[in-house]
């Protein structure tokens, strides 16, 4: 067997794991015949603009010295030769420099390009005032997003010859606080050369001492990638990438799973689920930056707060007056526009009649903060308030907010912005923005300091904060891992301080810790005042993942009340099936198409099976106006339905309360003449089903006890995928449930939604 978790295998080959065991076998197999060492790795050359990088890697690669070098625009990617130290060929090291350009402007986009394993170059010139604090910020730039794991850092001061003196900087600090990080500190001049050699060999060593520096992967991998980048090539179409690769002895099904490694290590671009992108093979990583940059440079963007019509991107992107570097195909201009949504960089605003189709750049939004009177301050005077803070600290404790977080947090959320349907009325600016996660709750989301304040005002605030937080905990874990999310709650008035500031703030961690000791107050570093904790996390537990009691309101509570908790249980649905949902969709209803035959105890029996839509909560039919869509009759065993009777319940119950008087939005929206008794009456015949199911279940239950083992996620999880076994033989298609993504997690919407999540390959027209 083959145990494809941890780390145990170099990267190349987890990548081929994750794209399937028999391209993995087949590497493995391949390796064991022709295995060779493969020397290289990657060299990172990062700096404030205009210090020397790119002169610095030029005499590194012996060119001669350019005085006039103008500045780098997004990346340049060459390779860098490195001989051992001895004369030994065996010992040479190939490194890929990714030289960055070092406008500031570049910088939220090009951290995204910082990877490990890689020996990293920080570089400075000793010219004006302290440049220290440049120096450090870089290095804690690298650490935020490697988590220091196989990575080596230089500190190079370029200039030394020309400036006449040996520039001073703070080694002993520098090294106390990054330790081993720190390869070495070195002084150099392009100009003269001074010092080359010597940082030259202290790189070889760094890159020599790497992990997995001599991967072992087949001799036709590299030297198929070898005679690549010497071709200095772009792009390739993918049937010529395919001939190459033939010609280097490679067949279809390795040349694909060397394109889909590439791309994951970082070298190269190919991406077989973006239209455009599956049928080239881009071989710079410097291809997508570049036209980023060429984005964040434009003017014009900028002037108009970054809103861009993608006409405009197609002049900016195929620009006669530039070099050929700088100018894309425009067959590739959609791909390009959908890798920028890929990375959080862009998205697509509302389409409007007469209007170019265009994007938002968030980068590029105004520093300025719109007035938030109306769309904050005004909303729901009578709903509840809540906050949290969150900062983020780094590996020695400081914090730090990630360069570009708000900007990829306002593109992460666009689909609950106000501007949803007329991008005119968005709100959001450099430092934060406004969003409605649902239609009777509003958040507002914004820096203060170096911290990032939530605010949300809503029937359970607590739920949308809940809910923020641990997204915000995940994706900044996968891009900034070197960084520890820290949250915070602030006193909201519970703090007894004489001017009545309400700035005391209590970390939550302490406040948790604090109660599980048994301890009922925390001391406010603000008043000094004991607190009680439970009145700070006035909040109810919303990571259970057992099934809750109903969602079914209480006497008393009103319509948003019972609406925001079948939301809230919808969403615990959604969430405790997020794995199984790459197969398949969640909500289902069934009912027992002979409810006599049930007692009979045969191994199968007939149900029918009913689709809902995720996005709107609504069953296909309705949508469709069409009885029979997404309704499927099938045979299942009988122990399938037994075990599937918790989740089938907790659902039903569920899909029940959408359809309540005020319980479900959607459905008066969407389709005011539809009759929701017609839905109410499906529904009562799956309740009648499901309680025959759950009588005559019972001494079944006590003999087979199909519900007394694992936990109850893990369960329903199997189950469920076997559900979409059986729909699959009836309808592979769903009944047309679009499987789309939003936050990196999928839902089975009807098509009519599906644009809402995933707006298709854009379009360059002038209208
Ligand atoms: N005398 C001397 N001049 C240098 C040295 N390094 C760079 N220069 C000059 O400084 C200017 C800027 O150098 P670049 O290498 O373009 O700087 P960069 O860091 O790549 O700049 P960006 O790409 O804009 O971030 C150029 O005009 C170089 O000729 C050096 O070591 N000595
Ligand atoms: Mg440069």
């Amino acid at each position: 067997m083959l145990h494809l978790d941890g780390n145990l295998l170099p990267a190349e080959q987890r990548g081929a794991a994750e794209t399937g065991l028999p391209e993995l076998r087949k590497l493995i197999e391949r390796t064991d015949v022709e295995g060779a060492d493969f020397r290289e790795s990657k060299l990172v050359l990062v700096g404030e603009g205009e210090v020397g990088k790119s002169s610095l890697l030029a005499a590194m690669r012996g060119e001669p010295f350019d005085p006039d070098r103008g500045s780098t625009h997004g990346i340049e990617v060459k390779t860098l030769e490195l001989a051992g130290p001895g004369a030994d060929p065996a010992d040479a090291i190939s490194l890929n420099a990714w030289d960055f350009g070092g406008q500031k402007a570049y910088r939220p986009t090009h951290q995204l390009f910082f990877t490990a394993p890689a020996v990293y170059v920080v570089v400075w010139k000793a010219r004006q005032g302290p440049m220290q604090g440049f120096v450090d910020y870089w290095i804690d730039l690298i650490r935020r997003r490697t988590s220091d794991a196989n990575v080596k850092i230089h500190i190079v001061a370029t200039h030394v010859d020309a400036e006449g003196q040996h520039p001073k900087i703070d080694q002993a600090g520098i090294r106390e606080r990054h330790g081993d990080l720190v390869g070495g500190f070195h002084f150099i001049d392009s100009a003269t050369g001074t010092g080359i050699p010597a940082l030259k060999a202290a790189l070889w060593e760094s890159a020599a001492a790497m992990p997995q520096i001599e991967r072992e992967v087949p001799a036709s991998w590299r030297n198929l990638r070898r005679n690549l980048i010497e071709s200095g090539e772009s792009y390739l179409e993918y049937d010529a990438y395919e001939r190459r690769a033939d010609a280097f002895g490679l067949d279809a099904d390795a040349a694909r799973a060397l394109a889909r490694i590439a791309t994951q290590l970082g070298y190269w671009i190919h991406y077989p689920e973006i239209p455009g992108l599956d049928d080239i093979v881009v071989l710079k990583g410097d291809w997508l930056s570049t036209a980023v940059s060429l984005v964040l440079d434009d003017p014009a963007t900028a002037g108009a707060n970054g809103l861009v019509a993608h006409p405009r991107l197609g002049d900016l992107w195929d620009d006669p007056g530039r070099g050929p570097r700088y100018r894309y195909d425009p067959k590739f201009h959609p791909a390009l526009v959908q890798l920028m949504e890929k990375y959080d960089i862009s998205y697509r605003i509302a389409r409007e009649p007469g209007r170019p189709e265009s994007s938002l750049i968030a980068q590029l939004l105004d520093e300025a903060p719109p007035p938030l009177d109306d769309v904050w301050h005004a909303f729901g005077p009578r709903l509840a308030r809540d906050a949290q803070l969150c900062e983020f600290l780094d590996a020695n404790g400081a914090k730090a907010v990630p360069e570009g977080l708000m900007h990829q947090l306002i593109v992460r959320w666009h689909r609950r912005s106000l501007g949803r349907e007329r991008f005119e009325d968005s709100v959001h600016w450099h430092s934060g923005f406004v969003i409605e996660p649902d239609p009777f709750s509003r958040a507002l989301v914004r820096l203060e300091g170096q911290r990032l304040r939530i605010e949300v005002k809503a029937v359970y605030p607590e739920q949308f904060l809940h809910e923020f937080v641990r997204d915000l905990e995940a994706y900044a874990g996968e891009l900034w891992p070197g960084l520890r999310l820290k949250r915070l709650v602030p006193c909201a008035g519970v703090c007894i301080d004489p001017e009545s500031s309400e700035a005391g703030l209590f970390g939550m961690e302490r406040l948790l810790s604090r109660r599980r000791l048994g301890k009922k107050t925390a001391e406010c570093r603000r008043c000094w005042q004991d607190v009680p904790i439970d009145a700070l996390l006035h909040r109810r537990p919303a990571d259970d993942d057992e099934p809750g009691e109903a969602p079914n309101a209480p006497q008393g509570l009103d319509a948003i009340e019972q609406w925001t908790r079948t939301q809230e249980e919808l969403r615990k649905i959604i969430g405790l099936l997020s794995d199984e949902a790459v197969q398949g969709p969640r909500f289902y209803k069934v009912e027992l198409r002979d409810k006599g035959s049930w007692a009979k105890r045969l191994t199968h029996v007939g149900i029918r099976v009913v689709l809902w839509c995720e996005h709107s909560q609504l069953p296909l039919y309705v949508l469709d106006g069409d009885p029979s869509s997404g309704v499927f009759d099938i045979d299942v065993p009988r122990e399938w339905l037994l075990k599937s009777a918790p989740l089938i319940r907790r659902t039903l119950k569920v899909l029940w309360s959408t359809v309540l008087p005020g319980g479900s939005v959607a459905l008066d929206l969407l389709m005011p003449s539809f009759d929701p008794a017609a839905i109410e009456n499906h529904l009562e015949l799956a309740e009648e089903s499901f309680k025959v199911i759950a009588e005559v279940g019972e001494d079944a239950l006590a003999a087979e006890q199909p519900w007394a083992a694992g936990s109850a996620s893990a369960r329903s999880g199997a189950e469920l995928r076997r559900l979409h076994a059986f729909l699959n033989k009836a309808d592979p298609g769903y009944g047309g449930l679009e499987r789309v993504q939003d936050r990196g997690r999928f839902l089975w919407v009807h098509r009519r939604f599906a644009g809402e999540y995933e707006p298709g390959v854009p379009t360059f027209d002038a209208t």
